[in-house]
């Protein structure tokens, strides 16, 4: 495969890509570079005192890994100098980050997870980026408010993440199919690796933490232990597969099949996962590729969140598989 760097290709694909303009490229352009100097940082962890916690606990309730420190701080910096944004959003803040006057304001808006899976990151475990894209709304003008940031998942015009694993992998859709692309360290360039990615139709691998099941409804533990037992529709059976970092786990997904799922349970009643910048972002990308994501009763990208950290239950894959949960909790009268 001819070296097709992103930029090349967005070039390629602008005139089909509904929303790949010039400040969109601009976007990707300066998330790549964040994606790049975190790469930096999360490559030698093991060589740096960035291992372990700063003892700060975040807006989610969790310990700050040094890391997601300087992750978060390195997205900051960088995107609300692209000159396309008028507003961020990121796991790690409480409220939304309005773009300075002092730098150049446009008309996207970004949501983020700086470092997701940053429980790994001491024990050398993929990490990633999660990043969704939306359009402030139309007629808005001035200082942007949050409600202009909660916008229904289906408004997202692009979304992506960088997995930061064995290779450094950028994976994003901006409306026109998912394309993988691979970091060259050599020329510090993502060149094309993976085109037109699709989510086989029929998966083998079921992805949960099966720890909760003591907390799960009967309907959940029913819609699990099938996966357990059952055989998908070309009478292979499954195998489980949990990594504890979602961006890793759904990677896994895209390219394998088969389905990863994070249920709400008696102690996270609304769910785990960020509906905003994890749920909505990888729902974007799964759909794009031809998978399904649910809530468990209905698509997710249907969904409008509440609040900047609003949380949602998330089954997310291969068509088939996803059908299966939505249909063992209907039968069994929700979740
Ligand atoms: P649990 C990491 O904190 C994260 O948000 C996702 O990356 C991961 O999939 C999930 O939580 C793991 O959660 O409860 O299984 O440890």
């Amino acid at each position: 495969m001819a070296d097709i760097t992103v930029t090349e290709h967005l070039l390629l694909h602008q005139k089909l890509s509904p929303h790949a303009t010039g400040q969109f490229t601009g976007l990707l352009y300066d998330l790549i570079l964040s994606g790049k100097t975190i790469a930096r940082h999360t490559g030698k962890a093991g060589l740096m005192d960035v291992l372990g916690g700063t003892g700060e606990v975040n807006v989610q309730g969790e310990n700050v890994q040094k890391l997601d420190e300087i992750a978060n701080r390195i997205m900051k910096y960088r995107m609300e100098r692209c000159g396309a944004l008028c507003a961020m959003g990121s796991e790690e803040e409480a409220d939304i980050i309005r773009v300075r006057p002092e730098f150049p304001i446009g008309d996207y808006i970004l949501i983020f997870d700086p470092l997701d899976g940053s429980t790994n990151i001491d024990v050398n475990i993929d990490v990633g980026t999660i990043f969704s894209i939306m359009r402030r709304p139309d007629g808005r003008k001035g200082e942007v408010e949050t409600e202009d940031v909660l916008q229904k998942g289906s408004r997202q015009v692009g979304a992506g993440y960088i997995l930061y694993g064995p290779s450094t992998m950028l994976v994003f859709s901006t409306g026109n199919g998912v394309h993988g692309f691979t970091l060259d360290p050599g020329v510090g360039e993502f060149l094309l690796s993976h085109p037109d990615m699709h989510l086989p139709v029929v998966g083998h691998t079921y992805s949960v933490n099966d720890g909760n099941w003591r907390n799960w409804s009967p309907a959940t533990r029913k819609a699990v232990d099938w996966f357990r037992t059952g055989k998908a529709s070309d009478g292979k059976s499954y195998s489980a597969r949990y990594v504890g970092s979602l961006v890793a786990d759904f990677h896994r997904t895209l390219i394998y099949g088969g389905i990863y799922m994070y249920p709400a349970d008696t102690k996270k009643p609304e769910g785990k996962l960020r509906m905003m910048c994890e749920a909505f972002p990888l729902s974007y990308l799964a759909e794009q590729a031809g998978g399904k994501a649910s809530d468990g009763r209905g698509r997710i990208l249907d969904r409008t969140p509440g609040h900047l950290h609003a949380r949602t239950p998330l089954f997310i894959g291969s068509k088939e598989d996803v059908e299966t949960v939505e249909r063992i909790y209907a039968e069994e009268g929700g979740a």
